[in-house]
């Protein structure tokens, strides 16, 4: 954090303001507070954040082995863990998030994200291809200057996860976080630099989308972008990243279904859904925001998840038993509740939820919305193909797998889907037919890191996590040797 609540970039090792001085508010969405002003970037300040990106990969940085930049990681992941506790207060004062969810879930795992590839980086091979009369083997260098584009909903989990396998394969980097939730991103910098990476190797660029955002995809130097974002946007970004040839790693939006067959353990597929209905407020780009459920068990299903529903706690995010804290932003609670409203015209019933709680001060101020499940809806209808990223659910009933497999897929995303059923053959037929870049069967969000992460359709495109990290943020070069004609 800058000095007197301000904000700024991190640019070559340093605290740094924008060249024009310009700031914006940072809101505390539970109070609506601006807890602290951040620096406006834009072009100028891409520019000076590529140049020391530059800097570095000319000095020091490129020198450094495997081994090097893994223990530098594993400090990385040390110094979060001994700021968690500030690192969650801010996670969730920026987001409006719980604070047991900041504390258990995000901030974990960006410790999580560094060690993991630290590890990955330790134990990592290249390709070797042996032809009789010559050895092919594979050198990885890093991209050179990537920038990476975060989003609001997971900041410094998203962040690290990018971040991590960029520094582990030698790369420098510039960062935009998204404006809503800029404070655990500056921290990270300081981190960064305080663990040992050179000034330059991470830099953190703050600001709007289309001024800085753009202008990082734009830069001619900037080599590869990976983005997390809203599908409109990751269009935008593919638009002006392709004519330059960058690399690119886009993970856009979901609708994700969660399939109930009627044979599925009934509990635990209710507590499932429930969970990844709304954890988060339902702003994970995982989360389930379609439930099909076989039709013998629907109504059941329906009363009890309703049930379970009213009984979230909502409001304060830093009490121990709140459930669902507040959304990222009025504005994106006008847009979630815009689809409430929309739900009612394509003739939805609301069950339970979409309406303002009525909390204590400051809390009245804030940007709740009581978790919202609507049945009744045609599954074509627009409430439930479009994103809505927030506490609302819609219920369809489906008669056989064919039918529930033509809902799930019928959606112009297709991210993840989480399936429950007790039989063997139908779990492996359904998930290898779902159009989806991940399936959880009798499970949800379990996630491994060493396995791919990504989407197809509208989703995005590329796969984050392990060997698939690893891959994007470096450049294969492929070295062949003729052998002696002695050993041919
Ligand atoms: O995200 P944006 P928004 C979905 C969700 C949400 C919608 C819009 O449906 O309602 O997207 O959210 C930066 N060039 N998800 O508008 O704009 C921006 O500053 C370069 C799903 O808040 O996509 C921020 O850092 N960058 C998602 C980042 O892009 C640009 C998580 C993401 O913001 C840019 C978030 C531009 N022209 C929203 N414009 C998920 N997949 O988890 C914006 N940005």
């Amino acid at each position: 954090m800058g000095h007197g609540g301000r904000i700024l970039h991190f640019i070559d090792g340093r605290e740094t303001p924008s060249a024009d001085g310009r700031l914006f508010d940072n809101i505390a969405p539970a109070t609506n507070e601006v807890v602290s002003e951040v620096a406006r970037g834009g072009p100028a300040e891409v520019e000076r954040a590529v140049a020391a990106a530059r800097a570095a990969l000319a000095g020091s940085w490129s020198g450094t082995t495997t081994e090097e930049r893994a223990a530098l990681l594993d400090r990385a992941a040390d110094l979060i863990e001994l700021r968690g506790e500030e690192l969650a207060r801010i996670e969730s004062r920026d987001t409006g998030k719980t604070l047991a969810m900041a504390s258990t879930v995000d901030i974990p795992r960006a410790i999580a994200n560094f060690r993991f590839f630290a590890g990955a980086i330790r134990h990592e091979e290249t390709g070797f291809h042996h032809m009789g009369s010559a050895l092919n083997y594979t050198l990885r260098k890093p991209v050179g200057v990537v920038g990476l584009i975060s989003p609001w909903n997971l900041p410094l989990y998203l962040l690290s996860w990018k971040t991590a396998p960029a520094l582990a394969m030698g790369n420098a980097v510039v960062a935009k976080p998204s404006e809503l939730t800029p404070g655990t991103a500056s921290i990270l910098a300081e981190i960064l630099f305080e663990a040992g990476f050179p000034a330059g190797v991470f830099n953190v660029v703050h600001g709007f989308g289309p001024e800085a955002g753009q202008a990082l995809v734009e830069h001619e130097d900037v080599l590869a972008i990976s983005f997390t974002g809203g599908t409109g946007t990751g269009r935008r970004v593919g638009v002006a990243a392709a004519p330059l040839f960058k690399k690119l790693s886009l993970e856009l939006g979901g609708k994700n279904p969660t399939i109930i067959f009627a044979d599925a353990g009934f509990d635990a597929a209710v507590d499932s859904a429930l969970r990844a209905s709304f954890l988060n407020q339902g702003q994970i780009c995982l989360c389930g925001s379609r439930l099909l459920v076989e039709r013998p068990i629907h109504d059941r299903f329906v009363e009890k998840l309703v049930s379970l529903t009213k009984e979230l706690v909502i409001g304060d995010p830093a009490a121990p038993d709140t459930f669902l804290g507040s959304l990222v932003s009025h504005g994106h609670r006008d847009k979630v509740e815009s689809y409430v409203a929309l739900a009612r015209e394509e003739g939805g019933e609301v069950r339970c939820g979409g309406t303002r709680p009525d909390l204590p001060a400051p809390f009245d101020q804030g940007a709740f919305l009581t978790p919202a499940i609507i049945t009744g809806l045609p599954a074509g209808c627009k409430t439930a193909t479009e994103e809505i990223f927030g506490p609302v659910v819609t219920v369809h009933p489906f008669d056989d797998e064919a039918q529930a497999l033509a809902m799930a897929n019928g959606v112009d995303y297709g991210l993840s889907a989480s399936l429950f059923t007790r039989d063997l053959d139908r779990a492996h037929r359904v998930a290898a037919a779902l159009q989806t870049g991940l399936v959880w069967v009798n499970t949800w969000l379990l996630r491994d890191l060493r396995t791919p992460f990504g989407g197809v359709k509208g989703s995005g495109l590329g796969r984050e996590g392990g060997k698939w990290s690893l891959d994007f943020f470096s450049e294969t070069q492929n070295i062949c040797i003729r052998l002696s004609e002695a050993s041919e």
